[in-house]
């Protein structure tokens, strides 16, 4: 493994192997302990263990069990909380610090208590405990943070050990991927002496999400490693029905629902089951969320029912620690963020295990429209997981993903270890996961073109700004050959689409809209001939304006070169 930290668990120091600090202060009890800890470690130079003075380990969660606050103090059973307009300009530079700070409202998380409570969002049918074994293993809880706000950090820490039976929890491993906010330092040290499960550690270098969630699960020991991100809420019950499915079949991984915790209010909104979706990808492999397909509804007589799922989000899961180990954990070579949800998904599913979403578990998590910390300058640090995500695991179906970042792969190391994995685990094609697993996908190898559409004559290509959001107007651009924006697929059924977003005329802009498949506004058929792009329900034909920088939709005639378009890769077989 990358990057080897050091342990941090309450604030006196212990029996670190080099730089030693004052043994005077290490209780004899606590010693022993923290070698146990490392006894499969490899003890990188700067490595420190810290322990906490006498605290014993037992199974209670809490030593202090708080005082319930009152029912209308802020932000109790996850109600909003809206700060008055009118602010004085301290108050406002404040609001405005922390959302600069977090991407989030960090004023108002810090006037919730981090022991609030939330609504309790489970089906009655998720209640019966009978619908458990009672015998469930434990699990470690590993939350990696990079920077986090000091009551959302806790609020996280406190959600666990405030809602979940005792005896589950084995330990909470907090990984400091090397914050330099003040608060995560000492303070952090000092406050969690109390709570004997709850161990800090913290790597010697900026490690990325991916990496700093190896580190942690060196530390971890528990027949089950359970991952939250830094800003998350567990809600009642939400463990329990997690650790059942591995219980009864230790190659299942399984995701909880992901409640929104709004990032300006801090409300919990959570989803009841006939709401819950599962994960996807597109091409640009980009993780989605879908509605339950019809396929899978199927196989259940309840919404409550863990769900198969393609693809996990990836932050919140719970994982066998032995399975998690014979998948080869991460790929220890990707970076900061991104791509390793989809690892994991494609190899969960690939060799031999499977993938769920529990609707009977719920974990709320701060959705948040930036990322508010630095990534690595001068490298773009996803396209590169992707890559190597793309090569090891997806066989000939990479090439779609290639298409779309214009074929330049850049340097992406050296994945031989990686691909060695894969043979040795014998694990299935991404053709079998494709046909299995994921059939809703769209694959860009059945459309009869894909890549640019250029207007003939000018350097003019489709193209839509911004995402694939529906209604997005379509308009052109210069052809800058790079996909992305201006990647199209013409599916075998007449769509022009990218991902699940198609080309939509109803009279008025051509724009992006949801793929509905029953052509009508979505219907294109493209003529060789005369290289014209034909409209189903209008009968016109699409056109570049004058001033070749629109798009307008006009009766058809062969004459006109400004409805003349040139489809890349057509394939008129
Ligand atoms: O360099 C870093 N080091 C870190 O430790 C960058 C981030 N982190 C921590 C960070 O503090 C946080 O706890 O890693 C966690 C994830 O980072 P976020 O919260 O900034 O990103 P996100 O919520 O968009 O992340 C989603 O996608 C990531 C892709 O790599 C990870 O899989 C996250 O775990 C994942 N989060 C979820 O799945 C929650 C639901 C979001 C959705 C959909
Ligand atoms: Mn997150």
């Amino acid at each position: 493994l990358a990057g080897d930290g050091f342990a941090i668990n309450g604030n006196a120091i212990v029996g670190a192997d080099r730089d030693a600090p004052q043994e005077a202060d290490v209780p004899p009890t606590a010693k022993p302990k923290s070698k146990s800890v490392h006894h499969n470690v490899v003890v990188h130079p700067e490595e420190k263990v810290v322990n906490k003075q006498g605290a014993k380990e037992d199974d209670k969660n809490v030593l202090d069990a708080p005082a319930p606050n009152p029912d209308d103090s802020p932000g109790e059973l996850g109600k909003p909380v809206v700060l008055p307009k009118q602010m004085s300009p301290e108050m406002k530079k404040a609001v405005d610090d922390g959302w600069t700070k977090n991407a989030f409202n960090q004023y108002v998380s810090d006037l919730i208590s981090v022991h609030r409570t939330l609504p309790d969002p489970r089906d009655a049918w998720c209640k019966d405990s009978a619908r458990y074994l009672s015998n469930l293993p434990k699990t470690d809880v590993i939350i990696c943070f990079h920077n986090e706000a000091w009551s959302v950090l806790l609020r996280t820490v406190h959600s666990v050990l405030d809602r979940s039976p005792p005896e589950l929890i084995g330990k909470i491993i907090l990984v400091d991927d090397y914050s330099d906010m003040p608060h995560l330092k000492k303070q952090l040290e000092d406050y969690f002496v109390a709570y004997p499960k709850v161990e800090i550690v913290r790597g010697p270098q900026r490690e990325g999400l991916i990496r700093a969630r190896l580190l942690g699960a060196k530390y971890a020991k528990s027949a089950v490693i359970t991952y939250l991100d830094s800003h998350c809420e567990c809600a009642e019950g939400w463990l329990e029905p997690l650790l059942d499915r591995i219980a009864r079949n230790s190659t299942t991984v399984v995701c909880p629902v992901i409640d929104v915790i709004d990032d300006t209010t801090l409300e919990f909104h959570y989803r009841d089951s006939s709401g819950v979706n599962v994960g996807g990808f597109d091409w640009n492999l980009q993780f989605s969320w879908h509605a339950v397909p019809e396929r899978e509804k199927k196989r259940h007589n309840s919404t409550s029912e863990p769900v198969y799922s393609p693809t996990m989000a990836g932050g919140l899961f719970s994982i066998d620690r032995e399975f998690f180990e014979r998948l080869g954990t991460y790929d220890s070579g990707f970076d900061i963020w991104g791509g390793e949800n989809l690892e994991l998904s494609f190899k969960t599913w690939m060799c031999g295990g499977t993938l769920e979403i529990v609707p009977c578990s719920h974990v709320g998590h701060i959705f948040r429209k930036r990322s508010p910390y630095k990534w690595r300058t001068g490298v773009n640090v996803l396209k590169k997981n992707s890559v190597r995500l793309a090569e090891v695991w997806m066989d000939d179906y990479s090439k779609y993903y290639y298409q779309r970042i214009g074929n330049d792969k850049g340097d992406y190391g050296d994945i031989s270890d990686r691909v060695k994995l894969r043979e040795d685990l014998e694990c299935k094609s991404f053709k079998w996961y494709l046909d299995n697993i994921y059939p809703e996908l769209f694959i860009p190898g059945d459309a009869v073109a894909n890549g640019e559409i250029k207007n003939i004559n000018t350097n003019m290509c489709l193209d839509v700004d911004g995402k694939n959001e529906d209604e997005s107007p379509v308009g052109v651009y210069g052809c800058h050959g790079q996909g992305g924006h201006q990647y199209w697929m013409l599916s075998k059924s007449g769509e022009i689409r990218r991902d699940t977003a198609c080309l939509d005329y109803a009279g008025k802009d051509v724009i992006l809209f949801g793929c509905h498949g029953s052509k009508g506004n979505q219907f294109w058929t493209y003529r060789e001939g005369t290289k014209q792009l034909h409209h189903g329900s209008s009968g016109k034909c699409l056109a570049i304006n004058e001033s070749k920088d629109k798009l307008i939709m006009e009766e058809c005639d062969p004459r006109f070169v400004r409805q003349q378009w040139l489809m890349e890769n057509y394939d008129s077989s």
